[in-house]
């Protein structure tokens, strides 16, 4: 006889619109025992996953995102700097680690990378993994054999955020569509690569947009296994500069619906935790946030300080993700993709 517990019913991948909806209008305090009762069933709700990330190649980008302090058509005083050396990298992928990092994400200001440029990232692919950390990349638009390339350096997980909803995308962006994100997510997937996508909240989106992104994320084939959940950095110099702050409850209800839509995937508490009180951050935790970007600086912009940080998983009794647990899913999708690469 088969049963099928309640963590098992939970997965799903045939949430409708309005159930998504549904859950935004729950009254808070039902929304956040919902979320916080999935969280428990497949995670220890102490623990948070921890990332740091690495600009890799700063700015003069060509695409036009409202949001980006990087891209070349606005004048936010960023010095534009080209793609590092692979042992300042490792360098700094070493400081991390020793910080009790467990994840190295390495960004790069492109709209696509050019081969030459990859051949320098996956040399700094190579080079992170070995200090025993995940790895994750988030480099642009990829094309099947750029990502079947980054697969097979050993990259662990690559960001491709979908940023809002299909229908508010052409307002952020015009220099690429929402389905190029979908078909780049489809060709890290194929190439055996953990997807890392999620949104940014507060660009002016409704909460249809809202609902509809992560209803979006969560009809994928299979759920992202990191949903990073941005709160805008309003950068002086891009046009959403000026965008009306978010309502702090309503980023947590993100973070809630997040949680339940996809149970089993890491919700991140991403950029935007530097103008967050710690309370909220407690809040969006219970929701079932469990994974940080830790270390002092984002991308180009400002994160909490790592004291601070510290301070505050301390008060709140919440712990690393121990390297154990970093090591056994290394291994487990290592296996997979050892074995789809024998069968084709
Ligand atoms: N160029 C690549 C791309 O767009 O996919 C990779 C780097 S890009 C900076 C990575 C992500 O950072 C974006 O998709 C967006 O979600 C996030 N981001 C950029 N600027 C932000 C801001 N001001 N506030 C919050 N998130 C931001
Ligand atoms: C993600 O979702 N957020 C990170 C990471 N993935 C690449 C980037 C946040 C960038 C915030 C603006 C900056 O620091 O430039
Ligand atoms: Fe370029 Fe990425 Fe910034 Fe868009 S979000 S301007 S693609 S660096």
């Amino acid at each position: 006889m088969f049963f099928l517990t309640a963590a098992d019913s939970d997965l799903r991948h045939d949430w409708t619109l309005a159930e998504a909806q549904a859950l935004f209008a729950l009254p808070f305090n039902d929304l956040l025992y919902r979320a916080h009762s999935v969280y428990r069933r497949h995670f220890d709700p102490n623990s948070v996953q921890i990332s740091t990330l690495l600009s890799i190649k700063t700015g003069a980008c060509p695409e036009d995102c409202a949001y980006c302090p990087q891209s070349a058509r606005y004048h936010t005083g960023l010095k534009a700097e080209k793609l590092m050396h692979v042992e300042d990298v490792v360098a700094q992928a070493r400081r991390a680690h020793a910080g009790g990092a467990t994840r190295f994400c390495m960004g790069a200001a492109y709209r696509s990378p050019k081969d030459k440029d990859l051949d320098h990232i996956i040399d700094m692919v190579k080079a992170v993994r070995a200090l025993g950390m995940e790895t994750c990349a988030t480099l642009g638009m990829l094309t099947p054999p750029q990502a079947q390339r980054l697969a097979d350096a050993g990259l662990d997980y690559y960001n491709h955020n979908i940023d809002t909803s299909e229908e508010f995308y052409t307002e952020i962006i015009s220099t690429r569509c929402f389905q190029d994100r979908l078909d780049t997510l489809e060709a890290v997937r194929a190439a055996g690569m953990r997807v890392c996508c999620g949104g940014i909240i507060g660009m002016g989106e409704s909460l249809t947009d809202r609902a509809k992104m992560l209803h979006t994320l969560a009809s994928l084939p299979e759920h992202p296994e990191s949903v990073p959940i941005n709160q805008l950095v309003r950068v002086p110099g891009t046009p959403l500069d000026h965008a009306a702050p978010v309502d702090p409850l309503d980023f947590v209800r993100v973070i809630a619906v997040a949680r339940v839509l996809m149970p089993r995937s890491h919700v991140r508490l991403s950029a935007g935790r530097a103008q967050m009180s710690d309370e909220l951050q407690a809040l969006a935790f219970f929701a079932g946030a469990n994974s940080i970007f830790y270390g002092d600086k984002l991308l180009t912009t400002e994160n909490p300080e790592q004291d601070h940080d510290r301070q505050l998983l301390a008060r709140l009794g919440i712990h690393a993700e121990p390297q154990a647990g970093v090591t056994a899913r290394r291994a487990a999708a290592d296996a997979l993709h050892a074995q789809s690469r024998a069968a084709t």
